[in-house]
């Protein structure tokens, strides 16, 4: 644990727009972290426009760069750093480039974001959800589910906060010390949910955090969060919470501009998913004035 470190991040990259390695590799740089992108796939923008063209890097294509990196004697990684994965074959590739990293680097962090779905609904293949829950959940340091996936992974229905810490338990048993639940809407209010397991086998230390609903859609937040988190929890490694107070903070700021620029240009920020304003927002990154505060269970 420091304050920098080395991250291959593997995600994807769209040409126009900011989702995947476009909305986490600009704010770990901010935040003072060498960010080696893997691109899992490069496409014109994300996939809720009309249309998208472009291509999709496979399991091994992805072995080719590792092996390449390996070849070179550079492969030594403080962090990995996942996000969406759309194929199984493509998910084991990257736990076998877990396992690799963490031959050169035991001490490998492993930020996990199980991109499967969101409001009850699946974007990604059935049959990753089994492999997620059975060989990567086992292998991450910090996971980063929203509401809908904690669901997926534990086979436990979440409709209250208790339900949500006894997830997050549930979670620890199988790997992970960090456990932070992104986003869970409980009463039509927000949460965030934190929950830090310091020492196996022991109650984990955990907090929320509340904010308002924006009524609009983003995409690309959860990318970015996941990157902040990683990026600030390094930095506070005893300190879940403050690393998501200051998650938190910098991405309301982010929206509350992105919001503010699509009204003075006139446009519906309901009509569509809006783009993040991540360029306008970098000195909200760099350093966010916590407006945000966990409250500790
Ligand atoms: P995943 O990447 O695992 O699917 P997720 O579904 O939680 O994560 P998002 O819904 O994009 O991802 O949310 C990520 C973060 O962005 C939330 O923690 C929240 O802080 C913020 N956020 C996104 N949309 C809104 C909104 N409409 N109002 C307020 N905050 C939002
Ligand atoms: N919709 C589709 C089709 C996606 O592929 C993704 C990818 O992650 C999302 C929505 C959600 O993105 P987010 O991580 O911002 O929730
Ligand atoms: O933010 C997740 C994401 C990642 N990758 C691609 C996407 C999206 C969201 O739409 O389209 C290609």
């Amino acid at each position: 644990p420091s304050d920098t470190g080395r991250v291959l991040s593997i995600q994807s990259h769209t040409v126009q727009g900011y989702v995947g390695n476009k909305s986490a590799v600009f704010p770990l740089q901010l935040l003072g972290y060498d960010v080696d992108p893997i691109n899992s796939v490069q496409f014109s923008n994300h996939t809720g426009y009309p249309t998208f063209k472009g291509h999709v890097l496979n399991g091994q294509q992805l072995s080719d760069l590792i092996e390449g990196l390996a070849a070179n004697d550079l492969l030594y990684y403080t962090h990995l750093l996942t996000g969406y994965i759309g194929s199984v074959s493509f998910l084991d590739a990257v736990l076998q480039v877990v396992e690799k990293l963490r031959t050169i680097n035991p001490g490998l962090t492993y930020v996990c974001d199980p991109v499967m779905g969101d409001e009850g609904k699946l974007y990604v293949p059935q049959d990753l959800v089994s492999v997620y829950r059975e060989k990567v959940v086992p292998v991450a340091s910090m996971l980063t589910p929203n509401q809908f996936e904690v669901e997926l992974l534990t086979g436990l229905r979440i409709t209250s906060e208790k339900d949500g810490l006894e997830a997050c338990n549930a979670l620890h048993a199988a790997g992970p010390s960090k456990v932070v639940i992104t986003s869970m809407t409980i009463e039509d209010k927000l949460l965030l949910i934190g929950s830090h397991q310091k020492v196996k086998g022991q109650p984990p230390h955990q907090f929320k955090i509340v904010f308002p609903k924006i009524p609009a859609y983003f995409t690309g937040t959860g990318d970015l969060m996941t990157a902040l988190l990683l990026g600030w929890s390094n930095k506070y490694p005893d300190n879940l919470e403050k690393a998501s107070e200051l998650a938190v903070s910098s991405l309301q700021a982010l929206l509350h501009r992105t919001l503010a620029d699509y009204k003075a240009a006139g446009f519906d920020p309901q009509s569509s998913s809006l783009e993040i304003r991540l360029i306008q927002s970098q000195d909200d990154i760099r350093n966010p004035e916590i407006k945000f505060k966990a409250e500790i269970f």
